[in-house]
């Protein structure tokens, strides 16, 4: 958090300075409504620059099978405790299935056979968590492009919201669930897939089984674990706290470039 917190002060700096905003460097300021907005605005410009220097389709580093960590830690959820989710496990999710529905034509459920039998994209590439900790590992899945294109987005849809099967801490209006979204961009991104594998077998439970995101130019936090549901949207403000993710309604930036 205070990492987050003191990065959100260097964009300040850097982009707004702290005078204009008449920032005294008060934690309680940047809670603030204002303060939060301009924050928002700080850094949407960090997107779009990002996005035009490195271009909408550039691709995250990918290293070789050599380069693999050989341990990869496991953060946030390890074991989803809902009864629903232990439900699917003690069956080795054979009845569990993806929901996709929203903006969508088509709205389709799933089941991890069929995610299987579609064609797969295989990336290794470099996990970094905002703790200051990374790992590579190599993750094979559905990209989520052809995904989006078997059920077709509505035109209205404007991003992809990934509903998880853990509740990682209920401390906002009674709800912890984990959640994340991305814009059309990244969910058409070449890389970003719906991973049931990584390192050659079938997720782990603690690295997100059946179905985990790899969004790569982003941040750990994005790549969401124990997917049951994805969601097209026109607007990410009705979801829970309404910035787009478990860790954004708890102050991370939404958009955790890399
Ligand atoms: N559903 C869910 N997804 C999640 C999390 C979580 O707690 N629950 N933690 C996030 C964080 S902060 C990181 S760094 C990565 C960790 O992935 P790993 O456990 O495979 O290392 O998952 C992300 N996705
Ligand atoms: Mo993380």
């Amino acid at each position: 958090m205070s990492r987050i917190i003191t990065r959100r002060r260097f964009l300040i700096g850097s982009t707004l300075t702290a005078s204009t905003l008449g920032l005294s460097g008060c934690d309680a300021l940047v809670e603030s409504p204002k303060v939060q907005s301009i924050l928002k605005i700080a850094e949407g410009l960090t997107m779009k620059t990002q996005r035009a220097l490195i271009g909408d389709d550039t691709l995250a580093r990918e290293y070789s099978l050599a380069d693999i960590s050989p341990s990869f830690r496991a953060n946030g959820t390890s074991m989803p405790d809902g009864a629903q989710y232990q439900d699917l496990l003690s069956r080795q999710f054979s009845t569990w299935q993806l929901e996709v529905g929203g903006l969508v034509e088509r709205p389709a459920k799933l089941s991890l056979a069929a995610l299987k039998a579609m064609p797969a994209r295989t990336q290794i590439t470099r996990h970094d968590c905002v703790e200051g900790w990374s790992a590579i590992g190599q993750w094979s899945g559905v990209p989520l492009g052809a995904l989006l294109n078997q059920v077709g987005l509505k035109p209205e849809a404007r991003y992809i919201v990934f509903h998880c099967a853990d509740e990682y801490e209920k401390t906002l209006d009674g709800s912890g669930w984990y959640y994340e979204s991305i814009d059309l961009v990244d969910a058409f991104h070449p890389q970003t897939i719906l991973a049931h594998s990584m390192n050659g077998h079938d997720l782990e439970v603690a690295h997100g089984a059946p179905l985990r995101l790899r969004v790569e130019r982003q941040l750990g936090y994005k790549q969401a674990k124990y997917l049951m549901r994805i969601e097209a949207v026109s607007d990410l403000s009705t979801l829970y706290g309404g910035n787009g993710g478990f860790w954004e309604d708890r102050g991370y930036e939404w958009y955790a470039g890399i």
